[in-house]
């Protein structure tokens, strides 16, 4: 971006692993950082970290380090965004929060640039960053919905240990040597790291991410449910989701059913993801190509692969979906917004 007008910005867990990505997705897409402020918690006060070159010492994230900040981007959990976003918006802050805390509060916008920019400037200092599975799958359903409408998704996903933060990545790879090396795995922090009872991720496959609700869906699985039918604008879509966790690192992969309103060409579909922003097409069942989290890892786009007609149902589609969970899935959706957010700051 080039502008003429700059802004400070404070980047809240400016050390964890979405924290980390915002910082460079930051620098990469030259966004006008006037004063850069990267927040953590006291644990990391007085310590740095890199940006554009230059080493930037990490303050505690408290209500007055919000003074005189223009644009607040959050990534340190929903209890942290809980006590202090309403502190940086009352300080004059406009707020783009990563957490669960807001993102359903009827008020609060909930945004995927490519699906409804047209809400983020009906924010009130706040607008919510969705969850990483729900925005790679509603980018690359947008383009369906309003061609031929949806009526209901059926989704399962395969999603990286990164999403649940430096300490479930560090563990995975530490598992992975423990059982190649005949040592015990000991696992500590996944699923979820504030309930007791964990499992081994290393050549695994876990049916949780977050913890249970009352009916038996995870929290993700009712995340990926609900803010869909949000950002879609449409109470009336049917969403299902099964989310497991793989030892993967970085990109989250899914195998999305979609039902149509309308009849549909499979190349249309094609056609039409092609022409579609943020989405890149690769679909080559002669050729061996669809979409891998190896070949997403690092870059903004979502890609989409695996099209095709269900056997049984004429309006039911089959698609592929993987993006890096940390950049469209976080840093890069939340930048997107703030891109946004500055042409009328
Ligand atoms: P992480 O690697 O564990 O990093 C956590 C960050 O939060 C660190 O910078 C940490 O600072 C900071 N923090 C922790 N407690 C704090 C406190 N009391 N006050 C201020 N800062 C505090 O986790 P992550 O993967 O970056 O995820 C961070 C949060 O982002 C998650 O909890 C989740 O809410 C959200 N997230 C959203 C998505 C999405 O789907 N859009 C994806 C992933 C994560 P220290 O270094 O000082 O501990
Ligand atoms: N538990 O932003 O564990 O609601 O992968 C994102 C990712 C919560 C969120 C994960 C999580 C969120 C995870």
């Amino acid at each position: 971006m080039t502008m003429e007008k700059s802004f400070n910005v404070a980047v809240v867990g400016a050390t964890g692993a979405v924290g980390q990505q915002i910082l460079k997705v930051l620098e990469d897409r030259n966004f006008p950082v006037r004063q850069l402020k990267p927040l953590a918690s006291a644990r990391s006060a007085g310590k740095t970290v890199q940006f554009q070159g230059k080493k930037y010492v990490v303050e505690e994230a408290t209500p007055d380090a919000f003074k005189g900040v223009d644009i607040a981007l959050f990534s340190a959990g929903g209890s942290v965004s809980k006590k202090l976003v309403p502190e940086a918006v009352k300080r004059g802050a406009v707020c783009v929060d990563n957490t669960n805390a807001f993102r359903m509060e009827p008020d609060v916008p909930l945004v995927v640039p490519e699906v409804n920019a047209d809400k983020i400037f009906e924010h009130e200092g706040l607008i919510a960053n969705p969850n990483c599975s729900t925005i790679q799958m509603v980018a690359a359903l947008k383009p369906i919905k309003d061609r031929y409408g949806i009526n209901r998704i059926i989704v399962s996903t395969y999603q990286a240990v990164s999403g649940a933060g430096y300490e479930a990545m560090e563990e995975c790879l530490r598992q992975t040597r423990a059982v190649l090396d005949n040592e015990p795995v000991n696992p500590d922090i996944l699923p979820v790291g504030s309930l007791p009872r964990k499992h081994q991720i290393a050549f695994n496959a876990v049916p949780q991410i977050d913890v249970f609700e009352e009916n038996d869906f995870t929290r993700e699985e009712m995340k990926m449910v609900n803010e869909t039918k949000k950002i879609f604008d449409d109470q009336n879509i049917k969403v299902s989701a099964t989310c497991v966790r793989l030892p993967v690192i970085t990109g989250h992969s899914e195998a999305v059913y979609v039902e149509t309103d309308e009849d549909f060409d499979v190349n249309d579909v094609r056609n039409l993801l092609r022409e579609a922003p943020g989405i890149v097409v690769q679909d080559n069942p002669a050729e061996q190509e669809y979409p891998l989290a190896t070949d997403a890892a690092g870059k903004l786009d979502v890609f989409v692969g695996r099209i095709r007609r269900d056997v049984e149902n004429p309006r039911g589609l089959h698609l592929w979906v993987v993006s890096d969970n940390l950049l469209k899935g976080a840093a890069w959706n939340t930048v997107q917004i703030a891109e946004h957010l500055i042409t009328k700051m």
